[in-house]
């Protein structure tokens, strides 16, 4: 995963930092903070944690709380790829808070990868839900043949510990699950990413290790869905395709990669309607569209979060006490881009239903 403009700035970045590459601890009060607070006024927002590096934030309220569901970036030395080896990452940390601007509190190791079964590597960006009484982690993680699948683990408490079930879910595949309560408690869960998120090997739900990005002038791959059972641990009915669409009614093709779905699928609802906002990978920005249905289809509407220091952009959105936010990364501590820091940012609607876009540096 590299663009050129990235590479420079990463460069520069890894000249001046003082941080530990071996180091998956993000830097505590020493000089190297001082060195990088002097260009903390550059960012809209500060890191929620410092002593570990935190991505992909998929926050939700629960009991009146505020729990942030991230990914936990580690300094494992795998050199960085288009696959995304670089992100290596062992476990997972909840993270909570009573309010925006509240201490954070970390929860610890909420699931390691040597307690899934049939994990092999790489835990990539989770997500959660309550329902049974129960709180459900899903993650997304390569199983032992090397091939991303999504997995559930369940916990009587937000935080977790979490306990893996022995198996993913049935017919999941792909990265970035997001989970989806509608109003009518039924739950939908989104997910899929291309280039080391291996959508690109799922055609009509078959595995083809062969499969390949789509050419320029083909239409863009397109992001997946699925109902979740009442269990919460299995789909309801075959995964499907979301379809997003311009202003004419057109699907996106892959040179469209301002537009076109690459992964980070996220869904809320406002004023009745269903905001389906995703990460356009290679160009960086989250963008979002609107639709009727759960299932969309859904109309491209704009840029959410222009994109943010760092190669990867990742989001999610929740409402608390009348205001909406904006949860989201970027490498504002490290200048690394696989060791990186969950923001939050408030967010805000233009009467129209619109949503005003969010730049992360002034
Ligand atoms: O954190 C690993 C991957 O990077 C996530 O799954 C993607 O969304 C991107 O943020």
């Amino acid at each position: 995963m590299k663009r050129n403009s990235f590479i420079l700035t990463s460069a520069i970045a890894v000249i001046c930092s003082c941080n530990d590459a071996a180091s998956d601890k993000a830097p505590t009060a020493d000089s190297s903070t001082v060195k990088i607070s002097t260009e903390n006024n550059k960012y809209l927002s500060q890191p929620l944690v410092t002593h570990i590096y935190t991505a992909d934030p998929s926050a939700h309220v629960f009991n009146g709380r505020i729990y942030i569901y991230p990914s936990h970036d580690t300094a494992t030395g795998t050199p960085e790829n288009d696959n995304g080896d670089h992100f290596n990452m062992m476990d997972y940390h909840i993270l909570s808070m009573d309010s925006v601007g509240g201490k954070v509190t970390d929860h610890g190791v909420a699931l390691h990868i040597k307690d899934i079964p049939w994990a092999g590597r790489q835990l990539w960006a989770p997500d959660a839900a309550f329902a049974n009484n129960t709180y459900y982690l899903y993650f997304p993680v390569k199983n032992k043949q090397d091939v991303f699948q999504i997995g559930v683990a369940t916990s009587k408490t937000p935080e977790g510990p979490f306990t893996a079930e022995k198996e993913p879910i049935k017919g999941s595949y792909s990265i970035d699950p997001c989970v989806f309560q509608d109003d009518n408690g039924s739950y939908y869960m989104y997910f899929g990413g291309i280039w080391g998120g291996q959508l690109q090997r799922w055609n009509n739900n078959k595995y083809d290790s062969a499969g390949k990005l789509r050419q320029p002038d083909q239409l863009a791959i397109l992001p997946r869905l699925a109902k979740l059972s009442a269990d919460m641990k299995s789909f309801a009915e075959p995964v499907k395709e979301i379809k997003i669409l311009d202003s004419a009614g057109n699907l996106y093709k892959e040179k469209n990669n301002d537009q076109r779905f690459f992964e980070a699928s996220w869904m809320h609802k406002y004023h009745g309607k269903y905001y389906f906002s995703y990460s356009t990978g290679d160009t960086h920005n989250i963008v979002y569209a609107i639709g009727d249905s759960p299932y969309g289809p859904f109309t491209y509407k704009g840029i959410l979060l222009a994109p943010v220091k760092g190669w990867t952009n990742h989001h999610s959105i929740i409402e608390k006490d009348g205001k909406w936010y904006l949860f989201y990364h970027d490498i504002q501590l490290s200048g690394k881009t696989h060791l990186r820091n969950v923001k939050v940012t408030q967010l805000f609607y233009n009467p129209d239903g619109t949503i005003q876009t969010i730049h992360s540096q002034r």
